[in-house]
């Protein structure tokens, strides 16, 4: 398979004034006729008039109403034009049943739907497919579906036909067409400049009861855009559309936004918490991506951060405007660790704009979301408030309806401000997590921070230059007074220090408040200080941290040498769950522990090879010591944090629901269950309802629950998604992929749903005691699956392959049948040119 290279690039030799689509619907056989004026692009130096096309049947083709034959050819065709403007015409037949990689135009549940991102439509059309050539569309879809709609604004419509017209010129990947027999739960907006807009969710029947939610998340988004980046809404009619057969969460096609059902569905009865917060960033997120995405979208897809990191930024704003900024942000952190961290310290390790790629679908990853939107932040830290806003607002007005690049958008920051950020920009440029090693020193009122920064190599880049690097940081007293409130210190060399003068006496330092740069922190520390941090520090995400990191130091010596749990870690931690002036959303949090992956990492970062049993083992042993030790304070919370009033997903009631069932868990484990069980019978909401199903799992009391719960909720996908997921993660290590078997067996698995695939082979990866086994059946088991998936669906194979993205950190009986599974994986002819690259890049 051929490299791409972001060097290489090159604009199209032609530009389009205007596209025109018929669809003659029919699930096996859909014809699509194009008509696309095209003209010589000034600014290319080539003319080679090449159109992507994949799995389509050319019926004819036209140049100004004449007759061609172009030359086919792998990926596209060939052909001669003339030197000025023209029309291109063409017919070619797709197969939407036949279409399981839910790529171009498929089919779910009898329902017409697209994804094109990132070069989905040229398995529509011939078409240049490249996100720099942007259009103007009109679509005409030919069907007896009730509802047929595409991208923008509505036209002529009658029997059997639909026409939309969508006059922003938008790149092939924001194409978008949806027709079946849907229904809506419609609504109106009116825009910050009066404007009238129709909203809508369509959805299958039977889920209309689902959608209030999410409209108004909508309408939240909508307005919290205008508020916060004065972007009003561009079109008459905004669509949401709800897919079960989805590859991702969610799809940001202009004016027709495509959902995962599980992202954009939620009732309280069958939805968590979790899953509402969730579907409130993801709406937020693709109406979002309306200015950052569609009105200015990526010149090549090497520019994916510009984007996406933007847009993750974005929607984490607004999460923190509308629940919680502190909880939002350890949230976001603990997911980082988790998954950006382990990419960035492994074979996948890239730059957040990378360089190179076989296959585009195999780069939306954390790096370019999480680290692109935490390299966002940084800049706004950089610059400040002020400066942030200014730039943006130059941003949407010099790029508005451009494709651009990182360097248009570092261009406005520099504008702005004067800044060079020439050093900034290695933050795009270069893979790995920085480490900075901290030492102190303290000197008769002066202290002094001793700061130094390296990045380990990743692929491809042996050496790294030192970055700029904003470290937020604060002062404490001994008396837990805070004598110097945060401010951001600027690392620019390998080595730098920083002094604070004139302190009455030695003070303990909050470094990295907020977490202000996505970098390792190393710092000798005791328990003594972590703990003073923990009961005083002023800044919320470095007071979890400190907690955090008291955890970790307990755990990592119970796993090296056996120790007992730390009672260092258990008395403070319980003075925080204690204290009633603490939100109760944010004890929950500092009540969980740091995930096996994270232990693992940091084991294997200390020069030690971790062991997954060893580590589970601990952390069952310090949670059974922390219910032990707490129960009276559990029982209390758990009374207390009930909520009496009717179910809302609020972040109030969400807060309290997490603080009372962290108690339930503390609860369970000393009870057997009891409790669990009476909370699973009087649930009338899903998140008590999973809570206590997964107490009843891990107590050992879980068989009767299991088979209620199945039968309750049976007819139900998204929660029987859950039931699948929860089972296999509830599992004992021994056991996980023997159930994940047992389950793969039910009548209601199947792998061509990849939500159901997820939570089933999804699951056992998650399991990690339970995956990295050290018979080897977790690896077995997954790469078994993902073999029969690859021909089927390879998107989502080749993610699911990232499971084994640590291997090489483990022992080397482990390593040994990791490598075997891999190649076994890879030895399969035909394997797709996804999961090639991605097996290989992990094979190393
Ligand atoms: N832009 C889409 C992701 C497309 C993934 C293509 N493999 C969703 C989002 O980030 O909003
Ligand atoms: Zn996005």
């Amino acid at each position: 398979p051929q490299t791409i290279y972001l060097k290489d690039y090159q604009p199209f030799g032609f530009e389009i004034d205007k596209v025109h689509l018929t669809f003659r619907l029919n699930p096996e056989k859909t014809r699509v006729i194009s008509r696309i004026v095209f003209r010589p692009n000034p600014e290319a130096e080539e003319r080679d008039f090449f159109l992507h096309g994949e799995e389509l049947d050319l019926i004819w083709a036209k140049i100004d109403g004449a007759e061609v034959t172009p030359i086919l050819e792998d990926g596209g065709l060939r052909c001669a034009v003339p030197e000025r403007a023209f029309t291109w015409e063409a017919e070619v037949e797709i197969n939407p049943e036949a279409n399981t990689a839910l790529e171009g135009l498929y089919m779910s549940n009898g329902m017409y739907c697209t994804q094109c991102e990132a070069e989905g439509f040229r398995k529509i059309t011939y078409y240049p497919d490249r996100p720099d050539v942007m259009a103007p569309f009109e679509v005409r879809i030919e069907g007896d579906e009730k509802v047929k709609l595409s991208n923008g604004n509505p036209g002529a419509s009658g029997d059997g036909f639909a026409e939309w017209h969508d006059p922003w010129p938008k790149p092939a990947y924001l194409f978008a067409l949806v027709a079946g027999d849907l229904v809506n739960h419609p609504d109106r907006f009116e825009t910050m400049s009066g404007r009238d807009v129709e909203l809508n969710i369509w959805v299958r029947p039977g889920d209309e009861g689902k959608c209030a939610f999410g409209m108004e998340a909508l309408k939240a988004s909508m307005r919290w855009d205008e508020d916060v980046y004065g972007r009003e809404y561009d079109l008459d009619i905004f669509n949401i559309v709800a897919v079960d057969d989805f590859n991702m969460g969610a799809m940001e096609n202009k004016g027709l936004n495509i959902f995962n059902s599980s992202c954009v569905l939620a009732s309280p009865e069958t939805s968590t918490d979790g899953n509402f917060e969730r579907v409130e960033a993801i709406i937020a997120h693709e109406y979002f991506h309306n200015w950052t995405g569609n009105r200015i979208t990526c010149r090549d897809w090497f520019q994916l951060c510009l984007k996406e990191g933007l847009t993750v930024f974005r929607d984490a704003q607004f999460t923190s405007d509308m629940r919680s900024e502190p909880v939002k942000r350890i949230s976001d952190v603990i997911a980082l660790r988790a998954r950006q961290f382990c990419e960035d310290n492994g074979p996948l390790a890239h730059p957040v704009r990378p360089e190179s790629f076989v296959e585009i679908n195999n780069f939306y990853t954390a790096t370019v979301y999480e680290k692109g939107a935490e390299v966002i932040g940084m800049l706004k830290t950089l610059v400040g408030d002020e400066a942030y806003a200014k730039a943006l607002d130059l941003y949407f007005e010099r790029h508005d309806g451009d494709a651009a690049t990182i360097e248009d958008w570092l261009r406005v920051f520099e504008d702005t401000t004067g800044r060079d950020l020439s050093q900034f920009k290695r933050w795009y440029e270069q893979a790995g997590t920085p480490r900075v090693k901290v030492r102190d020193t303290y000197k008769d009122g002066t202290f002094t921070l001793h700061l130094e920064q390296s990045t380990p190599p990743t692929p491809g880049q042996d050496v790294k230059d030192a970055r700029v690097i904003p470290i937020a940081i604060g002062l404490l007293a001994p008396n837990g007074n805070e004598v110097v409130p945060t401010q951001v210190l600027e690392m620019t060399q390998a080595n730098q220090s920083f002094v604070f003068e004139g302190l009455a006496s030695r003070p303990v330092p909050s470094i990295l408040r907020g977490f202000s740069a996505p970098v390792i922190l190393e710092r000798e520390s005791d328990n003594a200080e972590r703990a003073f941090l923990l009961a005083h520090d002023t800044d919320p995400f470095n007071k979890w941290e400190a907690g955090r990191a008291l955890a970790r130091d307990g755990l990592l010596a119970m796993i090296r040498n056996g120790a007992g749990p730390d009672d260092a870690y258990l008395d403070a931690i319980e003075a925080v769950a204690r204290d009633d002036n603490l939100d109760p959303a944010f004890r929950a949090l500092a009540l969980g522990l740091p995930s096996q992956e994270d232990l693992a990492q940091s084991l294997y970062e200390a020069g030690d090879t971790p062991d997954p049993q060893a580590i589970w083992d601990a952390l069952e042993t310090l949670k059974q010591a922390q219910a032990q030790k707490m129960q009276d304070l559990a029982t209390r919370l758990y009374a207390q944090y009930q909520v009496d009033e009717p179910y809302a997903p609020n972040a109030e009631q969400s807060g309290a629901r997490a603080l009372a069932n962290a108690a339930l868990g503390m609860i369970s484990r000393v009870d057997g269950g009891a409790l669990a069980q009476k909370q699973y019978d009087n649930a009338d909401n899903m998140t008590q309802q999973l809570a206590a199903l997964s107490c009843l799992l891990k107590a050992g009391k879980g068989a009767a629950a299991v088979t209620a719960f199945y039968d309750q909720w049976k007819h139900d996908r998204l929660v029987i998604d859950k039931w699948f997921s929860l089972q296999i993660l509830q599992a004992d290590p021994d056991d996980a992929a023997e159930v994940t078997q047992i389950l793969t067996n039910h009548p209601d698995f199947t792998m061509k749903n990849p939500n159901r695939f997820r939570a089933t082979l999804g699951a056992l990866t998650m399991n990690t005691a339970g995956f990295h086994h050290v018979s080897g059946v977790g690896y077995g088991v997954l790469a078994d699956w993902l073999i029969k998936l690859d021909p089927i669906n390879p998107q989502t194979t080749a993610r699911m392959c990232t499971a084994f993205e640590t291997w090489k950190r483990y022992d080397e009986t482990r390593q040994e049948m990791a490598a075997r599974a891999l190649d076994r994986i890879l030895a399969q002819p035909e394997l797709s040119r996804d999961t090639t690259e991605m097996v290989t890049r992990i094979r190393g």
